[in-house]
Formats: C-alpha cells, structure tokens, sequence
C-alpha cells in the first residue's frame, strides 16, 4: 500500500485517478479548490482524504507535504481552460506553474523521500506546429498562457527532478474523455459537449466542416499509461505523449456516437472556431515502450461514457 497526492482529485482526469488508486489498495489524499471539480466525484472511502484547498496555499502544501510523507504525487491541479488561461493570465501561472514549483521546493529542501512526482501537461504545448503525428521531441510552439505554464513547468518538473535527484516525470494528454467529464463551459472537451447534447435533447453546435481531427483518448487508457508512468523505474526525467496514435474526424465521432445512443444528433455547423488546429495526433512510440497499448475504440469508449450517463441520469431522477 502507498500513500498518494492527488492535486486536482475532484476534477473529471482526477477523481477517475483516484477511484482506481482506491481499487489498489493505495491511501489517496486528494486537494482541490473545487473551482472545475465536484466533492461528489471523490470516491468515500475510508482510505481517501480530502481537502478543499487550493495548492497555492503554500503554508497548507507545506504542513501536508511534510506531515504525509507520501511515496507518489500526482499534479493535476490546474486552471485547466484555454480560454480562462487567457482572461487570468497571472492568476494561472501562480496555480499551473508556481504551486508546482513550491511543491517540488518543499520536497527538495526537506529531502522529502518521495517515490516519484508525475506532473500532468497538455498536447497544447505543441501549439500550431503542423507536424503529424507530434512526438515528444515536435517542436513545441506554446500560444497561450496555458501552453506556456503547462510547458515551463514540464522543463521545471524534469530538471528539477535531474538536479536534484528527484524522480520526476511528465506527460502530455491529447483529448482525454469520458465519465465525469464537466460540459459546463463551451470550452469544454467537444466529447462532454455531445454527449450533454444527446442527454438533453440540444443542438450541438459543430464548427467548421467536421473533417477535423483529434487523438481521442478514453480515461481507462489514460489511467492504464499513467500507472506504467509511475511504476516503471526506466519511466524518469522525461516526457511522455498520452494519447491513442489515432486520428478521428468529428464527423465520424458523431457517428458512432449516434450508433452508441441509438439516436441521431441534431447538429448546426457554424464558422470554424478561430485559433482552432485542424489536425492532431500523437506519435505513442515512447509510451508503447513501456508496454502501453489502448485497450479501447472510440466505439467502446463512447458505449462506457454513455452507459455512465444513463446511469446517472436515471438516479437523478430517482
Ligand atoms: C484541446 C484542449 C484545449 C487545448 C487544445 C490545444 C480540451 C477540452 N481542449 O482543444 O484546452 O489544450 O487542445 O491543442 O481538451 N468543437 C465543435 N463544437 C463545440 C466544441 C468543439 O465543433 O461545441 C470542435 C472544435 O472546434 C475542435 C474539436 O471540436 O475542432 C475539438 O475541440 P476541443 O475543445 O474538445 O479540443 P481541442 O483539441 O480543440
């Protein structure tokens, strides 16, 4: 059994993290300000802690680190919208880049005998570098706050880690989806956005010509490469694409998805969204080589992902 932080456990990538942890027998301490996430997506276990806090309370990450001792730290916690990232500039960098970097100060300045710390970065960091699919080494072309946080606190994590002999380690996710994810914003994973639409009878509203492309990846898959990240010792000062190495259009998405719901979607399309990449896709060599392959189509990611929102929908109507 470890002992495991998870910043950012409340949220849709976080709380699927740590019901698996649970499942493994691990203890989760789980920090969240609640500004994205929900209490209710944290599982009530008797092995799971949870603090409403904000990890850039850096008394409270301080007295937790050193109190806790933990064997593996997950950074999740994020302003995790592009567009928010670019209204709040300053206030993103002080939670996406600086909170982690006083974490990683706390453990470097107390020798805190941490297992290994992953930090959590985005595809964006690529930016609108047209090179298919993107490895790790693309050049990144960082366009917004977001981007730019996400990335120097990649650099930050992984040389940290060399110059200070912490195991650290950091992977960039394309578009995850699945169970719990938030469709609250328009910015919002386009799949949770669907998905809302079928739910409750809307309009989903399709930008552009629907021949755009991303790497679509399922939260299990994610959660099957983050535990072969943080297990395996060759797995260290680097960094790692998290995605399927598949390209799908929206058109073909919408689709399966009508397959799935047994309905079809009513669909407006609109003008492209500015700023909008057309195509996307990972290259998972590296991730492969640590033994990770995807266990889920689009089909069976989209049938799990909607089988959790009848379930829910009907015990809200309980
Ligand atoms: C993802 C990230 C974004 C940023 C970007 C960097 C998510 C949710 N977004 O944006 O934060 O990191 O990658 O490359 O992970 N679409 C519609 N209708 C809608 C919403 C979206 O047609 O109502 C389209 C949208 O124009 C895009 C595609 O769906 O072509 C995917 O949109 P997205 O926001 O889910 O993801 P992405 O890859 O554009």
């Amino acid at each position: 059994m470890s002992k495991v932080l998870v910043t950012g456990g409340a949220g849709f990538i976080g709380s699927n993290l740590v019901d698996q942890l649970v499942q493994d027998g691990d203890e989760v301490i789980v920090v969240d300000d609640l500004s994205m996430g929900l209490a209710s997506n944290i599982p009530s276990s008797p092995k799971v802690t949870f603090y409403e806090h904000s990890i850039t309370d850096h008394g409270f990450m301080k007295d937790l680190l050193l109190k806790e001792q933990f064997d593996y730290i997950y950074l999740l916690a994020a302003i995790a919208s592009v567009a928010d990232s670019v209204a709040r500039p300053y206030e993103t960098h002080q939670i996406n880049q600086e909170a982690n970097v006083f974490i990683l100060e706390t453990i470097r300045q107390n020798k805190l005998p941490v297992k290994k710390v992953l930090f959590t970065s985005s595809a964006a960091v690529y930016g609108n570098n047209p090179e298919l699919p993107k490895h790790e080494d693309s050049t990144i072309d960082p366009l917004t706050p977001y981007a730019i946080d996400k990335f120097a606190t990649e650099r930050f994590v992984i040389d940290y880690g060399k110059l200070y002999n912490i195991s650290t380690v950091a992977v960039r996710f394309f578009n995850v989806y699945g169970p719990r994810q938030n469709p609250k914003s328009p910015y919002s994973g386009v799949l949770s956005l669907i998905t809302q639409c079928f739910k409750n009878n809307q309009v989903f509203s399709l930008f552009g010509d629907g021949e755009q492309t991303r790497d679509f990846i399922f939260i299990q898959d994610v959660l099957s490469a983050l535990h072969l990240i943080m297990t395996n010792n060759q797995a260290v000062h680097d960094v790692y694409n998290v995605a399927t190495g598949k390209q799908s259009s929206l058109r073909t998405i919408i689709t399966d998805y009508q397959k799935v719901v047994g309905q079809p979607l009513q669909v407006k399309t609109i003008t492209a969204r500015a700023g909008d990449i057309k195509h996307s896709y990972a290259d998972i060599a590296k991730l492969s080589q640590l033994g990770f392959t995807p266990q889920y189509t689009l089909l069976n990611g989209l049938t799990d992902y909607w089988i959790s929102v009848k379930e829910d929908f009907l015990g809200e109507q309980e």
